[in-house]
This record gives C-alpha cells, structure tokens and sequence, in this order.
C-alpha cells in the first residue's frame, strides 16, 4: 500500500501550524476540540517540538506548566483553560479547589503524569546552546530557573510514590501512567468495584469519529470513582495513599523518572549544583534497578505490580520495554531492542509501518482501532528514539526516525495510527505528534 510522498518542507510547514493553531499564548492545547487543556506530559513533547522553532516559546510553555506545580511538588496532569468547557473532567468535577496543595491562582486536575520535563528542558537548552547569543542566555537563565522545580517534581515522586525505595513509581489512576485504557490495567480496574458515581456526560466521544476507538463507560465509571476517592481526601498524599482502590507500581513511569533523573544531574553539573546533581544521580540508580528487576525472564518485558492484589501485571505492551528508555546494562538493552525489531513487535509483518503497537499484534489483548489497546503513538516513538540516540542504538534509532517521518507524511497529526492500515485515528491535529514531526525532521 503507498502513502502519500514524504515532502520534508510539506510535512515541516505543517506541523509549525498545528501547533501555532493550538497556541493559547504560553500553553498550547493537547489538541483542539478533544483536548482544549494544558496536560503535562504533552506538554514537555510540545516544548522539544517548539525548541526546534523558537526557543522562547519552549520555555515559556513549560514555564506556564510549572506555574501549576503543587505546594507539595507535583505536576498536576492537566492545567486547565480558563475559556474552555468543553472536556470531562472539569475542574469542578475534579473538586480540587479545596486540596491544601493546589496552586493558588490555576485550577487542575490532582494527580500527575510520567515526569519527562527535564529531558524537554534539555532539549531547550541544548538548541540555545546550538543558536548562541540571547537565545542561549535566554536558554540558560530558564534551565538555572526551573532547575529547583524540576528537582521538588522528581523529590516528590520519589518520597510519595516510592515511600518503600523499590526504584518503582506507584500510581493511583491509570490517567497517571498516560496509557489510559492499556491492558496493562484491565487486572487492576477489575478488582476496583466502584461505588456509587454521580450522573456525568462524556465530551470526549463527541470528537472521535468512532466512540468505539475510546475508553468504555464502564471504563469511565471506574476513572470517576478513583478521582472521587481522591477528592474525599483532599487529594492528601498518605491518605489517598491508604484509601485509594488502585495502587500500581507503573514500570514506564519509573523508566521515564531514571531517565528524567540523569538529565536533570547533567543539568545540576551545568549549573555548579554539586549535590543535587549526585543525589539525582542517585535516584536514577535506583529506578534503573527498580525497572530491571521487573523484566520477566519468560518474555524478556518489564512489567508493572499490582500493589493491593500484590501480583505482577504482564500483557504485552510497549510499556515492557521499559528499560530501553530508562538506560542501563548493556545486555539487557541489547537483548529488548532485539525483540523490539523482531516479528512480535515493530518486524511484525501485516504492520503499515514498522512501528511499535501499543500491543503486541500477537497479543490476545491486541485491539488495532482502541486508543491504548494497539495503536501507534507518535510521540512514544520520539522517546524511544530520543533513548536510542542517547544509547548509540542507531539500527533502532534509523528505523523509528524513517518509519515515523513516513507514517507523518500524511499531515493529519493523528493523536494514534492503526498499526495495520495506517489509518489515523482519534484526534487530528495532536499537538504533540506535531512536535515528534518536528523533532525527527532535525
Ligand atoms: C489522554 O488522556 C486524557 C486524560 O488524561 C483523556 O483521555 O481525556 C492520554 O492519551 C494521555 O496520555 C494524554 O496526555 C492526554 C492528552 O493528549 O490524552
């Protein structure tokens, strides 16, 4: 089957405009119509997309984003838009107004999102480095600037999520993992019986062509119930912590702050904060392992733990491969990127591109149109393309940069691809497939 031609120019004009288009000033939204909020995660891939294009900007949407951190030093996974009503979940059904941690002048909602921030403020800093002049001043006072908020992020993560020093990040939703609907959390949410939920109307379905390619009510139902466990709380770590229904020790999450953790000690040696730069040193360490220690021998995948039913969490998805981007030793990297080429995965032969699924096409689990159950995510692949370059893993890194400029040639931004067809899938438009464009253009 033949794509459209990838025209470089084309697919670069394109892309500056999606996200020029969802620009509110100093946050760009997810994307328009489904997404009309800040989101935390998107939001570092939005800024290494804008670093390509204005370094300013870059900074200037993390800094708009970090503006919302908690007293307590988390980063809420959405920032919302004053202007806009249009999303399920709305501040007011998040009910975090009265959460002793909150922000004082924005509104979020109260959990978090995996903590890529620092590698996004690396990214800045190293193409203010590359233009000189005001730009690299402008570049280097933002890293100096955030460095401390960056630093009481991952502290957090590491105090509230890991209280026990397993190296493993605990969740307590499964919109904290970014993989929403993942089979990885079919175990977990069918031991969460929720109670009774106030009556809610969905916005999300009401932009996707097909309501099928989103999560279910049943879904839904369990998501709003965790969020009013939360909310009962006062969204209070310890006690979320002992009364939430779902507390699961997220393998990708963890991979994510080991890697966040070196970059940000690179920062630290930059900037003279000796001991800082050690003790994040130290964090990635401990996560790296914590990671490593979960890989299955039988299937060579990491897996997540399930806390309250004290069991490993195994389908196959492209979170196993979560050591590739936490970093590590040599053999077990080597040993997962052989398997992420192979026929289970991006050698899969009746794939479009080979690119990784969310599921393995071999998976019993494996749905090809469904949000987080098989689809393509543009941006997951920027990450591991970002980890293969910093591993000189270049067989890998060449397959995803080829294979996903071609997959983007169709310029509709989708926010996830059919892995088979190459359909587009979801929203239209993603801001943060617009910056992996963006970023593998370069
Ligand atoms: C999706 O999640 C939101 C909830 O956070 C939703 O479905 O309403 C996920 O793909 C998440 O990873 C992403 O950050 C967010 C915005 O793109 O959308």
């Amino acid at each position: 089957m033949d794509g459209p031609a990838l025209d470089v120019a084309v697919l670069r004009r394109a892309a500056v405009e999606v996200l020029r288009r969802n620009d509110l000033g100093t946050a760009t939204v997810a994307a328009p119509g489904l997404y009309p909020h800040q989101w935390s995660w998107d939001s570092a891939f939005i800024a290494i997309g804008l670093s390509r294009i204005d370094v300013p900007r870059a900074a200037a949407e993390l800094r708009s984003l970090l503006g919302a951190q908690w007293s307590t030093g988390m980063i809420p996974h959405i920032v919302f838009s004053p202007g806009a009503a249009d999303y399920f979940p709305g501040p007011d059904r998040w009910g975090t107004d009265d959460a002793p941690a909150r922000p004082a002048d924005r509104r979020t909602s109260g959990i978090c999102q995996p903590p890529v921030h620092a590698i996004a403020v690396r990214h800045i800093l190293d193409r203010g480095r590359e233009e000189g002049g005001a730009v690299q001043e402008a570049a280097e006072v933002f890293a100096a600037e955030t460095f401390d908020a960056l630093l009481a992020w991952h502290r957090w993560l590491v105090r509230a999520r890991d209280p026990d020093g397993v190296g493993l990040v605990e969740i307590h939703h499964s919109w904290e993992s970014g993989f929403d609907n993942s089979p990885r959390w079919d175990g977990p949410y069918s031991r969460v019986v929720p109670g009774p939920v106030a009556p809610f109307t969905r916005r999300d379905t009401t932009h996707v062509e097909d309501a099928a390619q989103r999560p279910t009510d049943e879904e839904y139902r369990r998501y709003l119930w965790l969020v009013d466990q939360m909310r009962a709380v006062g969204f209070e770590d310890d006690r979320v912590r002992e009364s939430i229904d779902f507390r699961v020790r997220d393998v990708f999450v963890s991979a994510i702050l080991a890697a966040a953790a070196e970059v940000l000690a690179d920062i630290g040696d930059d900037l003279g904060r000796d001991a800082e730069a050690a003790e994040q040193r130290a964090v990635a360490r401990r996560f790296r392992a914590g990671v490593a220690a979960t890989v299955d021998p039988a299937t060579g995948l990491a897996r997540d733990w399930d806390v309250l039913a004290d069991q490993w969490v195994a389908p196959l998805t492209v979170a196993g491969f979560a050591p590739l981007v936490a970093g590590g030793d040599p053999g077990l990297l080597t040993r997962q990127r052989s398997l992420l080429l192979g026929d289970q995965w991006m050698g899969h032969p009746a794939l479009r591109f080979p690119l990784p699924p969310s599921t393995s096409p071999v998976s019993p689990d494996f749905r090809r149109r469904t949000y987080w159950r098989g689809p393509v995510w543009p941006f997951l692949n920027l990450l591991l393309g970002w980890a293969s370059l910093r591993d000189s893993a270049w067989d890998l890194r060449w397959v995803l940069r080829d294979a996903s400029l071609d997959q983007l040639a169709d310029l509709t931004f989708a926010e996830y691809y059919e892995p088979i067809t190459g359909e587009a899938l979801g929203s239209r438009n993603q801001s943060w497939t617009a910056a992996a464009a963006l970023e593998w253009l370069a």
